[in-house]
């Protein structure tokens, strides 16, 4: 063997030897933290050849500081319901990264909500708010708490409650949450209301995804589904394939479902199928998107009911099922895990050839090396969906000016950044001898400009 390729196998197993090691150290650190633990691996694996040609990094000891949040706070949040009745709820804030801005990320009301899924969550934001260009670092929140059934002034209560305590933590410059899964425009509402009582003071940017009236930005509410679009739609492009005509299905029917389903439609594709916890709807005709809005944002309403108005559609019991309906597209966009290996089998076997991730961390380790190992384009999460935080450090940047821009503008900086995501993501994986695999090019991009910050701010 030559001694320059000796020198690069001794690298590459070093950089192996290293990842391995950093990986059981988060494994003993964080045991039972399974979502956390999942998220890690995938992020780390990608980041074998850049130790293997930067070795600096690991010296650094990059990946042990990397995931370690740099605070966790995890509080009591108790609140009363409309007959009185006193509840407890867990609520947690992860600041986990600030090496190149703020802490920013969603919070999440649903009961599956723990430390597991919060931390994976915020360990995903840093490299997604890296990759989309902007100065903001990575956090998530939320809470156990279940939104389903609740009325409005018990939502309103425990909005209340969770911002009482969490306003000590946060601020425009410091820490600035949005919405996620059970949390919206109405809970981003009450919560900045509380806010605001608390530090008596009108800080605009201390969340995102505010009512347009009260400082939120144009766009924000259809950012994510946009532009998982438009991604979808850009690596489809470049392949020498295209959106128009295709048959889609999408997963959910929240916020990131309807924006996706609309932009699929505005650019002629046809949405067949969406779901929501309960089952899922076939509708050959295409999705109404007007009538999900309707039963979903207005009416918080089961998709079972949109079948009383189109009833030429199909309902069906249990969500994962959609996963056999024969599509071009698969936009998994409810919640993390919904693709396992087997569902990932069915749509290639069905001739699936785009997936992209509107979920965060949708697709298992083992259903993403089925989708990599097949010829399917595959957009992973954090590329994917970046276009909900992108929008919302361009909320960040109108309030900073007191000023607010039209749709357009906000809707052109969105695709430019999806695009620009697409190109760095695939850059990166060329340069590191992954040609075309975005899960490890998105990983390295977003990684480089943390670790470098991180490097360059010294041991904090
Ligand atoms: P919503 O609360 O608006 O909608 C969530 C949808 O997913 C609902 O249809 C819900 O069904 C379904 N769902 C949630 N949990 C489960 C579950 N355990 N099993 C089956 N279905 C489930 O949330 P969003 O649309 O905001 O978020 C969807 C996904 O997108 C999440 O993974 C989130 O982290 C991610 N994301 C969101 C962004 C945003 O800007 N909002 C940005 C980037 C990513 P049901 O109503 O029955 O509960
Ligand atoms: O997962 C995500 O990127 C979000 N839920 C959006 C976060 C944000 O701060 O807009």
């Amino acid at each position: 063997m030559k001694t320059i390729e000796k020198m690069e196998q001794t690298h590459l197993q070093e950089a192996q030897a290293y990842v391995q090691q950093a990986y059981e150290a988060v494994q003993k650190r964080n045991p039972n933290h399974v979502e956390f633990q999942q998220a890690v691996k995938e992020v780390f694996d990608s980041l074998v050849p850049v130790f293997a040609k930067h070795p600096h990094y690991m010296k650094q000891a990059i990946l042990e500081r990397l995931s370690e949040p740099e605070r966790l706070i995890s509080f009591r949040v108790p609140w009363v319901d409309d007959e009185g009745n006193i509840h407890v709820n867990r609520g947690f804030r992860v600041q986990f990264n600030s090496a190149i801005g703020p802490y920013k990320g969603g919070l999440r009301f649903h009961p599956s909500v723990n430390e597991s899924i919060i931390k994976f969550l915020g360990f995903e934001q840093i490299f997604k708010n890296s990759l989309t260009g902007q100065p903001i670092g990575g956090g998530k929140g939320g809470s156990d708490f279940d939104p389903k059934g609740k009325s409005d002034s018990e939502i309103m209560r425990f909005c209340q409650s969770f911002m009482s305590e969490l306003s000590q933590h946060i601020g425009p410059d410091l820490d600035v949450p949005a919405g996620d899964i059970g949390v919206g425009a109405r809970e981003v509402g009450y919560m900045f209301g509380q806010y605001k009582k608390m530090r008596g003071g009108y800080e605009a940017g201390v969340l995102t995804g505010k009512g347009l009236e009260y400082g939120g930005s144009l766009v924000r509410k259809e950012a994510t589904g946009y532009g998982v679009v438009y991604f979808v739609d850009e690596m489809m492009k470049d392949k020498g394939l295209s959106l128009q005509g295709s048959t889609v299905v999408v997963s959910g029917s929240g916020n990131v479902s309807i924006y996706a389903i609309e932009k699929v439609t505005e650019l002629g594709g046809k949405v067949v199928a969406c779901s929501d916890s309960g089952g899922y709807v076939y509708d050959s005709k295409g999705i109404n998107v007007d009538t999900v809005k309707r039963l979903k944002e207005v009416e918080q309403k089961r998709m079972s009911e949109y079948v009383q108005e189109h009833p030429h559609a199909e309902y069906y019991e249990g969500c994962s099922n959609i996963w056999s309906i024969p599509c071009d597209i698969a936009l998994p966009c409810a919640t993390q895990n919904e693709i396992d290996e087997y569902s990932a089998n069915l749509l290639i076997s069905n001739g699936v050839k785009a997936v992209g991730e509107g979920a965060n961390m949708p697709s298992t380790l083992e259903a993403i090396d089925v989708f990599l190992e097949s010829n399917v384009l595959f957009a992973p999460a954090k590329a994917a969906n970046a276009g909900g935080v992108a929008v919302s450090a361009l909320e960040m940047a109108q309030n900073s000016q007191r000023l607010s821009w039209t749709f357009e503008e906000v809707d052109a900086k969105l695709k430019a950044i999806m695009k620009n995501i697409y190109q760095d993501s695939i850059s990166a994986s060329e340069d590191y001898g992954t040609s075309g695999n975005l899960v490890v090019g998105a990983n390295i991009a977003g990684f480089k400009k943390v670790a470098d910050a991180m490097i360059a701010q010294g041991l904090i």
